[in-house]
């Protein structure tokens, strides 16, 4: 008995380890050594030039030499300015002939996987790219956000979003005028009896009780903010985007969130403030940014929405004349229901980049994109802080840059670009380099404290096909039209909100039950991914 137990155990015990061995056999691909490249071999990469404009990428900068050096791999960079980009690369796209090893690809990307221009990379990642498949299996909203509906992967995407946890659209406001009042912002009725005593009071101390703004936004989409109060994540930029109508509920199912009962709500608020003078009229119809942001300076201005980070460097340009202005970062306010919540930042940006047709020896630029974009050594390198002992030094265990970087009279951006950290290339931004550009200020601890308690996922990031495309662009771009004009009546009152059943029926008229349903089978598409 005892003897067939053992028999049974070592039975067991060599059918797991032959499991084991086809498991690690099919568990992906290879690690590699350093150099990729026995001796030095030139890759072409097509790019948009530094955006530190006072030196190009094809000086080749510190970072790529340290790259070269411990790669083998020479960057042939074939690199046009921002501004003209996308053209460029489109014209040399459409001949077909020549393309770069690697290339910045412009939008609407499918296409050139349509007609052949880029190549699959998935089978090229399961084979050479071993951080890659890991970031994929850590993050998978990165890997379902860049497959095509046809299950490939065609190109990598730089993810920035690591920002969102210190910079990010939010309610801010002046500390220093709230404590005066003796208030506190909490819901949005705090907000609507802040703002109010704002407009009734000089604030400012010049003798004028009446020329304080006490709410601004460089446009009225930005205070698409108040509406997450009310539960719609709407998205604060409304370019006409697609992606910025929908919304998922708990169950899954996909809403559109610009007919959706609660906008009503939001609009009802809206009208209201509008009407009681407490937003600034030059949010209708985008004011220009320097305008906007010099009524702020210039000590008119009461709350806003705007980007977290300003409010420091909002706070130091008042400092000299009014030194007692103090901006800082409100928790998102409370709805009438309960809601509360910030609008978290897509993982996966729209700066993508992808391997041609033409390219010479895609395993080797495989393993390139691999160590830059997602090895931690190489994603240190070129994606975060460069190099250890000249641009940053580890500090209890965490990277800091070093002075030649973080003290740069013009600021750490222009120094890390200059270097050839963080620039135009497939790169994953660790929060660390956020953590140590912004945590030096006590508004960014709060910013992080409400991004850290109230950030929602914004709707996913899904590649349509060529059908879904059309139909989302054709009908949207009416409804577009319609939706923009129609909210911004009904904010400044020349629609009454008794017409919002007549403008959601107007807008379902126009299509939007076909457009749900896509976004419906996209979505689920997505997350069974
Ligand atoms: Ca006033
Ligand atoms: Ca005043």
């Amino acid at each position: 008995m005892k003897k067939r137990l053992f028999a049974l155990a070592l039975v067991l015990t060599m059918l797991l380890a032959t499991m084991t061995a086809i498991g690690s056999a099919a568990s992906g691909p290879e690690e590699y050594s350093l150099p990729l490249a026995e001796t030095e071999t030139v890759i072409s990469f097509a790019t948009e030039d530094n955006p530190q404009g006072t030196v190009s990428y094809t000086e080749y900068l510190p970072a790529w030499h340290e790259f070269t050096k411990r790669t083998g791999i020479k960057i042939e960079f074939q690199v046009i300015p921002s501004a003209s980009y996308n053209e460029n690369i489109q014209t040399r796209l459409a001949a077909g002939m020549n393309l770069p090893d690697l290339l910045k690809l412009p939008p609407d990307p499918m296409q050139y996987a349509d007609s052949g221009m880029i190549v699959p990379m998935d089978e090229l990642i399961n084979q050479y790219a071993p951080n890659i498949v890991r970031l994929y299996e850590d993050r998978p909203e990165i890997k379902s956000g860049t497959t095509a509906p046809d299950g490939h992967i065609y190109y990598l995407a730089a993810v920035l979003n690591a920002r969102a946890i210190v910079n990010y659209q939010a309610p801010v406001y002046r500390q220093d005028w709230l404590d005066k009042l003796g208030l506190q912002l909490d819901t949005i009725e705090d907000w609507y009896a802040y703002l109010t005593a704002v407009r009734d009071n000089d604030m400012n101390d010049n003798g004028d009780p009446d020329d304080e703004i006490p709410l601004s936004a460089s446009s009225f989409s930005h205070l698409a903010i108040f509406a997450w109060s009310y539960g719609l994540m709407l998205d604060y930029s409304d370019t006409g985007a697609e992606y910025e109508y929908w919304q998922a509920d708990e169950d899954g199912k996909v809403f559109c969130m610009w007919t959706d009962p609660r906008l009503k709500d939001w609009l009802t608020e809206m009208n209201k403030w509008y009407a009681e003078g407490l937003i600034d009229k030059d949010v209708i119809g985008n004011q220009p940014s320097d305008a906007y942001q010099a009524k702020v300076t210039n000590n008119m201005v009461g709350a806003a929405s705007h980007f977290s980070m300003m409010t420091p460097q909002w706070t130091t340009n008042m400092s000299e004349t009014f030194p007692d202005a103090y901006w800082e970062v409100a928790y998102p306010p409370k709805g009438p229901r309960g809601d509360r919540a910030l609008l978290r930042e897509r993982a996966v940006s729209s700066e993508i980049y992808a391997i041609s047709k033409d390219c010479k020896d895609p395993a080797l630029v495989m393993k390139m994109l691999d160590y830059i974009y997602a090895n931690p050594e190489g994603q240190l390198l070129m994606g975060n802080f460069g190099i250890e002992g000249v641009t940053f030094e580890y500090v209890d265990g965490m990277p800091k840059f070093t002075e030649l970087i973080s003290g740069d009279p013009r600021g750490d951006g222009a120094a890390q670009w200059e270097f050839g950290i963080n620039g135009t290339w497939p790169r994953i931004l660790m929060p660390e380099i956020i953590q140590n550009r912004f945590f030096k200020f006590p508004q960014s601890a709060n910013a992080n404290d409400a991004a850290m308690n109230y950030q929602v996922a914004s709707f996913p990031n899904i590649i349509p096909t060529k059908d879904e495309n059309q139909a989302l662009k054709n009908m949207l771009a009416d409804i577009t039209t319609y939706r923009q004009e129609m909210i911004t009546k009904f904010v400044i009152g020349t629609e009454p909100l008794d017409n919002f059943d007549k403008y959601v029926s107007t807008i379902n008229a126009m299509g939007i039950e076909e457009l749900l349903q896509i976004k419906q089978t996209q979505y689920n598409r997505v997350t069974a991914q």
